[in-house]
């Protein structure tokens, strides 16, 4: 459990930083005022790397000084206070990557007066030092688990703290406006014939901040993706056109209708969208029992979908229970479908009916404009640009709007000409809010569950 870690620093501290397994090298970290020295003196070199300067590589080997036996040939990285990620004297043992060596170098350390780090603890460490902000932290578990090269370079843009950046002006203006308030608060008997707050200015620093928040719906689509399924009757083409989708030969493709029994499921990159697809069981009406198994799953891999591409055989055309089936989803919203006419480049293909895409899974004609279609429905309204900000924290977007939520206080109260203290209440509210966001405020209860959520060893 992570609980306490803040009363624990300054105590040595050591994790793998990389996957436990076979590997050309492993990456073992260390942090705590001290730890330069209690890892040199596991070297056969204790002086000279005590004394190493920081930033420097140096090879050593690593011994069990009860036993006097190597444990690895490794290289040293030397890292001093506060000129490292955490801002403590720091240590980075790049050795190489065998699950048992990395085992017994782990428990000499430990045996050696360090404790084995918590979960996201060097990155928190980083932040109680001053060296990044909650948001740069909360980028830094974000980039470990970016699914695409989109939403990696995004929470890289976090990290380099245009999050941090865009919460602070936010909150200067605040302050701005505050201090106006609290000129008015201690003079009231001038009459400044001014009115202190601006209710454009307030107006507008609330756009901006639900603005961010609503970011949040991109930010999570690009860090988690989105679900999509391949439906429709037996034969329509949907293990062709998942196969076409991912480039490879992936289901089985026949003739034979009832061919795909269980859901498939491999994973694909659309636009920066990591997306999970799911090729189905092909629906009828089966007294086959597996097959009706195949078709139970096919029902609750639909609902889980965020969308449903359902494929219609162009030369069969469109039964007419099926007309039914699509009729209802349309009206109810659910499952959100794009009706996709298959085989276009069959001579026997018929028309396709109004709003239906036409394809052809085996020549690929008309995947353009379908994967188009895909893309625009599962982005969100919010249709971030390159260069604005993007959050994919829960957190900054509930304070997000938690700020908000008080500025719309204020202007409530402006309204209603509220007495000036009892406003400034809200815009201190939304000032605190904002705070909390990059950390500047913040309670033991946040950072345990910040940083909770990380990996060890980052
Ligand atoms: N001409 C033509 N034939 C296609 C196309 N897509 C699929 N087919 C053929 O249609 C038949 C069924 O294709 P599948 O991809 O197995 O269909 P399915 O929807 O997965 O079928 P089930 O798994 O049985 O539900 C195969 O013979 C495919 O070669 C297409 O775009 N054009
Ligand atoms: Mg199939």
């Amino acid at each position: 459990m992570n609980s306490n870690i803040i009363s624990q620093e300054n105590d040595l501290i050591a994790a793998l930083a990389t996957p436990l397994g076979s590997s050309a090298l492993a990456v073992i970290r260390t942090s705590g005022p001290g730890c330069i020295e209690a890892v040199a003196a596991l070297t056969d070199r204790p002086a000279s790397l005590a004394r190493c300067p920081g930033g420097r590589l140096r090879r050593a080997q690593l011994r069990d000084p009860e036993t006097g036996r190597v444990l690895d040939d490794l290289m040293v990285g030397v890292f001093r206070a506060p000129r490292s990620y955490t801002g403590e004297d720091a240590v980075e043992l790049f050795c190489h990557g065998s699950v048992p060596g990395v085992q017994e170098i782990l428990a000499l350390l430990f045996r050696s007066g360090f404790r084995r780090a918590e979960p996201g603890e060097f990155t928190l460490r980083a932040f109680l030092a001053g060296k990044v902000d909650l948001t740069r932290a909360e980028a830094v578990q974000e980039i470990v688990s970016a699914r695409t090269a989109r939403g990696h370079g995004l929470a890289l843009g976090r990290l380099g703290g245009s999050v941090e950046a865009e919460v602070n002006r936010f909150k200067d203006e605040l302050v701005q406006i505050m201090a106006g308030i609290a000129l008015q608060l201690d003079y009231p008997e001038e009459e400044t014939g001014q009115i202190p707050l601006d209710r454009q200015a307030l107006r507008h620093i609330r756009e901006g901040l639900l603005q961010l928040a609503a970011s949040y719906s991109a930010g999570k689509l690009y860090q988690e993706g989105v679900v999509i399924a391949l439906a429709g009757r037996t034969n329509a083409g949907k293990s062709s056109l998942f196969n076409a989708l991912l480039k490879e030969d992936r289901a089985i493709v026949s003739d034979i209708p009832g061919t795909t029994r269980d859901y498939i499921e491999s994973s694909l990159d659309f636009g920066g969208i990591p997306v999970r697809i799911f090729d189905t069981a092909g629906l009828r009406e089966t007294g086959e029992i597996l097959e009706g198994e195949g078709i139970r799953r096919t029902g609750q891999v639909l609902e889980a979908a965020d969308l449903v591409l359902y494929l219609v055989d162009g030369v069969r055309g469109l039964a007419e229970e099926e007309e039914d089936r699509l009729d209802r989803a349309k009206a109810s919203g659910s499952p959100p479908f794009i009706p996709v006419w298959n085989k276009a480049d069959d001579r026997a293909c018929l028309p396709p009916p109004e709003g239906f895409f036409p394809v052809s899974a085996r020549t690929l004609q008309g995947m353009e404009p379908l994967l188009e279609e895909v893309v625009r429905r599962v982005t969100p309204e919010h249709r971030c640009q390159e260069e604005s900000p993007v959050i994919d924290s829960l957190r900054q977007r509930d304070l997000l709007e938690r700020a908000a939520a008080a500025l719309q206080e204020v202007d409530r109260g402006i309204q209603e000409e509220m007495p000036v203290d009892a406003i400034s209440l809200d815009v201190q509210e939304a000032i605190h809010a904002l705070g909390e966001i990059t950390g500047e405020v913040t309670s033991a209860d946040i950072l345990d569950a910040v940083f909770q959520q990380f990996c060890v060893g980052k």
